[in-house]
């Protein structure tokens, strides 16, 4: 898959603003993912009492995970497809300890692009979102190849 360098930099430049605020996005992503595929949450004992949106909302711990996640997709987004030694140690845990389907990670991008378009209507329009499926099909295709090669099929 070729992404463009036009392609990364709309994909850098709407995270140059998600950076402005990571634990507010991160929040959102982490709800946005659980309200729309509840079965994720299957990963996540600590977060089994949030029952409603707004013990969700509430939840500090929620979001210090939502903003680990964007920190560590930020860190992998840099590197413009060359993200070897960003996503080997991701993908072995996610593969090996938390057995994360390769589903659930198409969830996310699903959520994170539709988030985007949301709050960012003017400058995140359908080149930029076209671009950030881009590089999260490539974040995921590269995961599920790691993923294999540690001996789980996703
Ligand atoms: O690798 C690690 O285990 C360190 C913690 C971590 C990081 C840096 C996790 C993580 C955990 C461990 C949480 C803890 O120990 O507090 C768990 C249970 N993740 C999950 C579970 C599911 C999950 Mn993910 N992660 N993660 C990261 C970093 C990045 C990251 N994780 C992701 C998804 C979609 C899911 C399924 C609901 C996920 C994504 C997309 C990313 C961004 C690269």
């Amino acid at each position: 898959m070729e992404i463009s360098d036009q392609e990364w930099q709309r994909v850098l430049d709407i995270w140059g603003q998600v950076e402005t605020d990571l634990p507010t996005h991160g929040q959102e992503v982490i709800i946005r993912m659980f309200q729309s595929h509840p079965e994720t949450t299957v990963h996540f004992p600590k977060f089994k009492h949030l029952k409603t949106l707004d013990e969700m909302k509430s939840s500090e711990e929620l979001k210090k995970h939502g903003t680990t996640v964007l920190k560590a997709l930020g860190r992998i987004l840099k590197q413009k497809g060359q993200h070897e030694a960003e996503l080997k140690p991701l993908a072995q845990s996610h593969a090996t300890k938390h057995k994360i389907p390769i589903r659930h990670l198409e969830f996310i991008s699903e959520v994170i692009v539709a988030f985007f378009a949301d709050k960012y209507s003017a400058d995140f329009g359908a080149d930029s979102q076209a671009a950030m499926r881009k590089a999260l099909d490539m974040f995921r295709n590269d995961m599920a190849s790691k993923y294999k090669e540690f001996g789980f099929q996703g």
